[in-house]
């Protein structure tokens, strides 16, 4: 079976919070490409940001404005061979549209564990308090402090991420014990494809307009490849397990 994934698209209900600025038509394209060569999708967590109210934590209205603004890709993420994964900004989602926090899965004598990664970074977990903090940062963009969000969300998130490897030692823990064969993460907006043990632990990163990366599987070549999306139909492989590597230019450069 082939098994594309992506995540933390972060799509938010006003454009100004928007890092995807409401362009359905990317999305869809993506989506085309996506269920061509795949069988099987699954969103991993953090596709919505229902937390950039007026007021701090999830909102269910919120979550209703970004459907709203999506309407299309949403309908075609409901059909049947789409699963998706909630994330730490998109929790709510869980009781308001049935996404599930994991899916474990057996194919082809492969072991698959796919999960957002919220619950093993140790600044979130289950706590409410970051809603705080993300909310703050949504305020700094609403009143034009959009370098400074940008700061926090990016460099300064991708420096606490780095530094404490929550996301790694977990996958790494679960993989040289033998319990899984592929761990499948979002959260940490770092692209990885790291083997331990007999297995290998992928993260496709975030995923912008301008750089669309998702995760390939195929459990009967039992082959990972991490890629970046060349509309209209094409991709760069950017990792690929087993094997190497990083392939051709890399495009993050782009961003
Ligand atoms: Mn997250």
């Amino acid at each position: 079976m082939r098994i594309a994934t992506f995540g933390d698209l972060h799509l938010s209900h006003i454009s100004a919070l928007d890092k995807f600025k409401g362009r359905e038509e990317n999305l869809l394209r993506f989506d085309d490409h996506l269920t061509r060569t795949h069988e099987k999708i699954v969103l991993m967590g953090d596709i919505f940001q229902t937390d950039y109210g007026f007021y701090p934590g999830p909102r269910s209205d919120i979550l209703e404005m970004i459907l709203n603004r999506y309407p299309r890709i949403i309908r075609r993420w409901g059909s049947k061979s789409c699963r998706i994964i909630f994330g730490n900004h998109d929790r709510i989602t869980h009781k308001l549209l049935g996404t599930v926090k994991q899916i474990q899965l057996k194919k082809d004598g492969w072991r698959l564990w796919f999960i957002h990664g919220h619950q093993f970074d140790p600044f979130i977990g289950e706590k409410q308090f970051p809603y705080l903090f993300t909310w703050m940062i949504g305020g700094m963009r609403r009143v034009g402090f959009r370098r400074l969000a940008d700061f926090l969300e990016g460099p300064f998130y991708d420096f606490g991420q780095r530094l404490f490897r929550s996301l790694t030692l977990k996958a790494r823990e679960e993989l040289v014990d033998g319990k899984n064969d592929i761990i499948i993460m979002g959260h940490s907006h770092q692209t990885t494809c790291l083997p331990f043990g007999k297995g290998v632990y992928v993260n496709s990163g975030d995923c912008f307009c301008r750089l669309m990366k998702y995760i390939s599987i195929d459990t009967f070549a039992r082959t990972v490849e991490v890629r970046a999306f060349i509309p209209p139909q094409g991709h760069q492989v950017i990792y690929r397990w087993p094997g190497n590597a990083v392939s051709g230019p890399v495009m993050e450069l782009k961003k």
